[in-house]
């Protein structure tokens, strides 16, 4: 049985003493879909529709990533001064590659930024800052050392995907976010919140497999009883099932 492809849209670095740019994907993500059995793909940022078309046939699922804030003007508001580095042209490569990959019903898996640009795909909104969430807010941006040092717990939905994949309702995460989705897109639910009441996961309502999460799933990769590579193997095999 040959293994899913996973494409996983790039995110643009630009290198010092470069004029050009680098399509990255950092390396825990590489090395948690290949642990569960997929077979990863970068997908270069582009504006070539042909090339993205090419890439949403030739992929059996779609890992959407971490990385800098959405553009605000991509959910039709201003900058608010707590708002952190963005990049536009990357924001509207994604929001049409989005499109592109729900017309196929391929699976989708979107972990931080990734959540948060599938919520606006979707005609969702963001907090631009978690302090513009309430005065009870936690810091997300989390003081525990490593990307696998866990920061606070959170609270999922009985009837979801999530509960399915880990069999409670009641998992620890890791936080490495200022942001969160705000209006809910259209077609989303949440089914998972930090205490605080925070939008920590997000499912598709009526598409055949979609969940995002605000943690870093990946950044347990190298630890030795990870407890989240079951969101990838999960995603994987909704993938493969695809490919079948
Ligand atoms: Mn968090």
């Amino acid at each position: 049985m040959k293994k899913p492809i996973i494409g996983i849209p790039a995110h643009p670095t630009v290198i010092d003493h470069s004029q050009f740019f680098t399509h990255g994907i950092g390396d825990h993500y590489i090395a948690s879909v290949t642990a569960a059995g997929g077979i990863p793909v970068i997908i270069p940022m582009s504006d070539n529709d042909d090339l993205l078309a090419e890439m949403t046939d030739y992929c059996d699922g779609f890992l959407i990533p971490g990385g800098i804030d959405v553009n605000p003007m991509t959910y039709h508001e201003g900058p608010h001064p707590l708002l952190q580095m963005t990049r536009l042209d990357f924001d509207l490569y994604e929001l049409k590659f989005l499109k592109m990959i729900f017309e196929t019903g391929k699976p989708v898996f979107g972990i931080c930024r990734g959540l948060q640009i599938i919520n606006v795909a979707l005609g969702g909104t963001l907090y631009q800052d978690l302090s513009l969430h309430s005065p009870d807010t936690f810091l997300h941006v989390q003081k525990e050392s490593g990307r696998e040092g866990i920061s606070h717990e959170v609270t999922i939905e009985k009837d979801s995907i999530l509960f399915d994949i880990f069999g409670k309702d009641r998992v620890p995460v890791n936080s490495f976010h200022h942001q969160a989705a705000k209006k809910i897109g259209k077609g989303l639910r949440v089914t998972a919140r930090a205490d605080d009441g925070v939008v920590e996961a997000l499912e598709g309502t009526d598409y055949p497999y979609l969940v995002c999460v605000q943690w870093h799933p990946e950044g347990f990769i190298h630890t030795p009883n990870n407890h989240m590579l079951c969101l990838f193997e999960r995603f994987i095999q909704e993938a493969q099932k695809n490919k079948a």
